[in-house]
């Protein structure tokens, strides 16, 4: 399509190289200590549970009806009792637009937002509670109103003109007229891509960054459309050059500071095009076929979807180094999905939670807020309480919450055991407290029932059988084989982390277990987390 596309990254590397790359990845082995278990130092992301948040929505403290960061920062506290320990934060920059994807200034924060010391602020008392804090980073493309893309459409002789991918004529994709030729801008008019084969660029998206890491102190970016980056020959997505250009960025990257975490958007990726990204071009990247099988199994009271995603990553991503979620801000949320079945909501939760791999929860999943596309629908105020405005503002909110707020809210939720929230809440410190639901080893069982999904998560802190019902009916036909799992060991114990009732421990005679049936018959939906002490 464009000659340009075939630019070397030379110069790239020449700037690279300058800023001395420190080795960051290989984990340090813990000094000799008293526990029984040593384990290498896991990256702070392999152990955390996100929190994705957009700005505008959360909660809004100067009664503008806009949730800004001071909002944030009031409400750490609840974030900290439920657990999470990182939170990502959709677009803050300045932006012509309510989501903020289309950036106008890189080095400010927007001010309907806040200021930049709300954000500093913020960024202080997170520390406090030790979550850490990430930010979108919007590379492909910036704001057709930023100063560049200014520059560049009204002077072509601008250095600026090579910021962005211009043509005499319109080429094959997304190609937007101007008084001066054609420009690049794959989602539409308002976005023109950046043009990455200029090492201009490159050079001004690692001044953003260390710019943020190391004046700011955040602690990564969330990298949008990052398969979009650089096209090739019509060749749109995933191309070779994006490949190359990432792992230039990841040296550079980690050289401004080696704790630094990226987490990319590959949209629709499963695990064999999460491996091709991670670990040298970016830590971590959302696995969506991880999410399909848990919602899909949940919907569908059958194990097949989960299964088959999680066979796939044991086959490519064998280590689960990848983001897991349900649902996110691009599509309709969970519980809408699920259409307000609360039974569904706790399974696909528990899932999730009882899966390696990092759990993203988008804001309001864990209440069962509802939305469905457009998008300012799936994007709305938090639901705190049933207050006039959902207790997210004092004001007409800049859209009006769901008109479910004043059964569904924080307020209603909290301390009912049976409600989702304090389901969320359980899981979550099961899993920090176990930190073999976070990392270890996953095998999966045959429970001979399509509508049971068992696994074994095996570490040297534990086994831990994860057991649910995915249907709406009782089982009692089933028998759990636990010699796939490859157990050297018998046990003597059981202890119950998650869900109700005694159950007794697998009997093994000589190499085999007994077929295992912990509970004469699984009620509808149950879940267990079943510890087996050796
Ligand atoms: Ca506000
Ligand atoms: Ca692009």
């Amino acid at each position: 399509m464009l000659k340009r596309f075939f630019y070397t990254l030379l110069l790239l590397t020449t700037l690279t190289a300058c800023a001395s790359p420190t080795p960051t990845a290989a984990p340090t082995p813990k000094a000799t200590t008293t526990v029984e278990v040593t384990q290498p130092e896991l990256d702070w992301w392999r152990t955390a549970v996100f929190y994705e948040i957009f700005v505008r929505s959360f909660y809004d403290t100067n009664a503008d009806g806009i949730g800004d960061f001071n909002g944030i920062t009031q409400k750490l506290d609840y974030l900290e009792d439920l657990g999470i320990n990182a939170i990502w934060l959709m677009p803050i920059h300045p932006s012509p637009s309510y989501h903020g994807y289309d950036v106008l200034d890189y080095y400010a924060v927007n001010p309907e937002y806040g200021t930049m010391d709300d954000f500093k602020n913020l960024l202080n008392e997170a520390r406090e509670r030790d979550i850490h804090i990430i930010i979108d980073l919007v590379i492909n493309h910036t704001s057709s109103q930023h100063p560049w893309f200014l520059e560049a459409n009204s002077n072509p002789d601008s250095p600026y003109r090579e910021y962005y991918v211009w043509a005499e004529e319109p080429g094959a994709g997304s190609w937007h007229e101007t008084e001066n030729g054609y420009y690049y801008g794959y989602f539409w008019e308002g976005m023109p891509d950046l043009n990455y084969n200029n090492p201009a660029v490159t050079g001004e998206m690692l001044k953003i960054t260390d710019y943020w890491l190391n004046e700011i102190g955040i602690d990564g970016f969330r990298v949008d459309a990052v398969k979009h980056l650089i096209e090739v020959d019509g060749k749109l997505e995933n191309t070779p050059a994006t490949h190359a250009w990432l792992k230039d960025f990841y040296t550079a990257y980690k050289a401004q500071d080696p704790q630094a975490y990226t987490i990319g958007e590959v949209f629709g990726a499963g695990s064999s095009v999460v491996k091709i990204y991670t670990g040298s071009e970016l830590d971590h990247i959302f696995n969506f076929e991880m999410s399909s099988g848990f919602v899909n199994s949940t919907n569908g009271g059958a194990n097949s979807g989960i299964v088959s995603a999680i066979k796939f990553a044991q086959m490519d991503m064998p280590d689960f180094n990848f983001a897991t979620f349900l649902t996110n801000h691009d599509q309709n949320r969970v519980m809408s999905v699920f259409n307000g079945n609360m039974d569904k909501a706790k399974m696909a939760a528990f899932l999730m939670l009882t899966s390696p791999g990092t759990p993203y929860i988008y804001y309001g999943e864990e209440i069962g807020m509802q939305g469905q596309k457009p998008d300012e629908d799936i994007r709305l105020p938090m639901q705190w309480n049933a207050d006039e405005f959902a207790g997210f503002s004092t004001v007409e909110p800049w859209r009006a919450a769901q008109i479910d707020y004043t059964q569904v809210n924080v307020e209603a939720q909290t301390g009912d055991s049976a409600s989702l929230l304090e389901h969320y809440r359980a899981l979550i410190h099961l899993r920090k407290e176990n930190s073999t639901l976070q990392t270890a080893d996953i095998r999966l069982l045959d429970a001979g029932n399509s509508g049971i999904f068992v696994n074994l998560r095996v570490d040297a802190n534990g086994t831990y059988l994860v057991l649910a019902n995915l249907t709406e009916e009782p089982i009692s036909e089933y028998a759990i084989d636990l010699n796939q799992a490859g157990l050297a060991e018998s046990f003597v114990g059981v202890e119950m982390l998650f869900g109700e009732g005694q159950t007794q421990v697998p009997e093994r005679s000589g190499d085999s277990f007994q077929p295992y049936q912990p509970f004469e018959s699984l009620n509808p939906y149950a879940m267990y987390v079943i510890k087996f002490i050796p």
